[in-house]
C-alpha cells in the first residue's frame, strides 16, 4: 500500500513503543455478567438527558466476549503495545473485602492473551468507572475512596504483576474531576467548582500512594500517569488575553504537572479559587509527587482563549476562531500543538520519558459500496501527527512511544455511539469490526512499508 507521506516507521527507534488505547467502560459491555457491579457510569449513561443518544455502554463493542478478535486484529495490525484499562466494578463491589475471582479471571485471559501474540500491555487502572456502590459512599469526594482504591490496585497488582510491566494510575484526572463534579458533562454529573476540586485533590493523592504500591508488588514496574494536556494560546495579541493564557493553563495543566513534579498546586490558581481549594492533610502534597518513570500525554487539540472577567475562578473563556481545520467534534486539528506541548513538558519539568497515550480524532466514516470504510481524514490525521512526533524527537523530546485513540470505535461517553475514534469500524447491529483505511495505513506503516 502506498503512504500518502514520506514517514517510515524507520524513523523511529527500534525499541519505539507502538500502540492502541482503549478502556473498559467504553468496548467491554457485559454490563452485569461474572459478578461485575454497576459503575458510575451505568447510573449516569441510564439518566435520561446524560447522554446524547440515550445510550449506555450495556453491549458496547461486546469486547468482553469477543476480546481474542480484537486482540487478533492489534497483532495483525504489526503493534508492539495495547493500553487497556481493569473495570474496577468487576474486581470490587464496593461492599466486599474479597475480590471478585470471575473479574481477575477475564484480565488474567486477556493479559495472557496479549503476550501471546507479542503486545506488551499497558495496564490503566481507572478510566472513569468508579464502582455505583462507592459513589454512594462519597465517592471521590470522601478520602475513604482513596483506600479503596489502594485496596482495589494492591489485589490486581498482585495478580497481574508477574506479566503487567507498564502500569498507569488514572487516566486524565481533570476529566474525572471536572467533567464529573464541575461542568456535569461526565459520571456522577454534578456542578461544583469546590466539589471538583476536593475530587481532583484525592484522585492526585490516590496516583501518587498507588505509584508506591505499585512498586511494591510489581517488580520492575514502569508506573506513570495519563494526562489530558492542551497547548493554551491567546484569542488575541492583547495583554489581557496574554494573561488569560496563564489562568487558563494554570488549571488546565499545571495543575497537574506542577504537583507531580512536587512544586505543590500553583499559588495563581489557588489565590484565584480562594475558599474552594480543596481540603489538604498533611503528606499529601509529598504522596503526589512521588517519582515516575513516565509522563503519559493524551494530545487531542489546542485551547484558545481570551480575557473574560465575569467568569469564576478563570476570569477565562474558551473560543472557536472562524476558519481552522476541525475534526466532527470541533477539536482543532493541530500537530504542531503536539510539538509545542511535548517541547513545553521538557522545558519546564524535569518529566524524564513521555508517551503519547492517547492521540485520535472523529469524523463521518463512509461505508463504500465494497464495504471498505472510507476516513481518510482520520489516516490523514494519524499521520501529521506521527510527523509531528518525529519532529518533536529531532528536536530533543524524550518520547518513547505512540498510542492511537482507538483500536475500535466503542462508547464515546456523553456522545454515545454518535462519534466514531476507532481505527476499526464497528458495525453495531452484527459487533462485525472492519478495519478504516486509517487502520490499514497504520498497519502498513507498522509493517515497514514505505514511499
Ligand atoms: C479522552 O478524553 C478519553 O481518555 C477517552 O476515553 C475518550 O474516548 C477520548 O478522549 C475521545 O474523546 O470541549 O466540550 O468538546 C479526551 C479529553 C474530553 C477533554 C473533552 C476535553 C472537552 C469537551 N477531553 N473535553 S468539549
Amino acid at each position: 500500500k502506498d503512504l500518502p507521506m514520506a514517514i517510515r516507521r524507520a524513523d523511529f527507534a527500534d525499541d519505539f513503543v507502538w500502540g492502541v488505547s482503549t478502556s473498559s467502560y467504553q468496548i467491554e459491555g457485559a454490563a452485569t455478567l461474572d459478578g461485575r457491579v454497576p459503575s458510575i457510569w451505568d447510573t449516569f449513561s441510564a439518566t435520561p438527558g446524560k447522554v446524547r443518544d440515550g445510550s449506555t455502554g450495556a453491549v458496547a463493542c461486546d469486547h468482553y466476549h469477543r476480546w481474542e478478535q480484537d486482540l487478533d486484529l492489534a497483532q495483525s495490525m504489526g503493534l508492539t503495545a495495547y493500553r487497556f484499562s481493569i473495570a474496577w466494578p468487576r474486581i470490587f463491589n464496593g461492599r466486599d473485602a474479597t475480590p471478585n475471582a470471575k473479574g481477575l479471571e477475564f484480565y488474567s485471559k486477556l493479559v495472557d492473551g496479549m503476550l501471546a501474540r507479542g503486545l506488551q500491555p499497558w495496564c490503566t487502572l481507572y478510566h472513569w468507572d468508579l464502582p455505583q456502590t462507592l459513589q454512594d459512599q462519597g465517592g471521590w469526594a470522601s478520602r475513604a475512596t482513596i483506600d479503596a482504591f489502594l485496596q482495589y490496585v494492591d489485589v490486581v497488582t498482585r495478580h497481574l504483576g508477574n506479566r503487567v510491566r507498564h502500569w498507569i494510575t488514572h487516566n486524565e484526572p481533570w476529566c474525572t474531576a471536572m467533567h464529573g463534579n464541575w461542568d456535569g458533562m461526565h459520571a456522577p454529573g454534578h456542578r461544583s467548582l469546590p466539589l471538583a476540586l476536593q475530587v481532583c485533590h484525592h484522585v492526585m493523592v490516590s496516583h501518587g500512594r498507588a505509584v508506591a504500591l505499585i512498586r511494591a508488588n510489581v517488580p520492575d514496574a514502569q508506573v506513570g500517569i495519563a494526562l489530558s494536556l492542551h497547548p493554551v494560546h491567546a484569542a488575541s495579541s492583547s495583554a489581557e488575553d496574554q494573561a488569560a493564557v496563564q489562568r487558563h493553563d494554570g488549571l488546565r495543566n499545571r495543575w497537574f504537572l506542577d504537583p507531580l513534579y512536587g512544586r505543590g498546586y500553583p499559588a495563581q490558581v489557588l489565590e484565584l479559587v480562594g475558599d474552594d481549594a480543596p481540603h489538604i492533610e498533611a503528606g499529601d502534597m509529598e504522596a503526589i509527587a512521588a517519582p515516575l518513570d513516565f509522563l503519559g500525554v493524551n494530545y487531542y487539540f489546542p485551547e484558545v482563549v481570551r480575557d473574560a472577567p465575569e467568569q469564576y475562578p478563570l476570569r477565562s473563556a474558551i473560543v472557536h476562531p472562524q476558519g481552522r481545520e476541525r475534526t466532527a467534534f470541533g477539536w482543532e486539528v493541530a500537530p504542531q500543538g503536539m510539538v509545542e506541548l511535548l517541547a513545553r513538558i521538557a522545558r519546564d519539568y524535569p518529566a524524564g520519558p513521555l508517551y503519547i497515550t492517547e492521540n485520535g480524532s472523529t469524523y463521518e466514516d463512509r461505508v463504500e459500496a465494497d464495504g471498505s470504510i472510507n476516513d481518510l481524514q482520520r489516516r490523514d490525521y494519524l499521520i501529521r501527527h506521527l510527523a509531528a512526533m518525529r519532529t518533536a524527537i529531532a528536536s530533543g523530546a524524550n518520547i518513547r512511544g505512540y498510542f492511537a485513540w482507538s483500536l475500535l470505535d466503542n462508547f464515546e461517553w456523553a456522545e454515545g455511539y454518535l462519534r466514531r475514534f476507532g481505527l476499526t469500524y464497528i458495525d453495531y447491529a452484527t459487533q462485525e469490526r472492519t478495519l478504516k483505511h486509517s487502520g490499514h495505513w497504520y498497519s502498513a506503516f507498522l509493517h515497514g512499508a514505505h514511499n
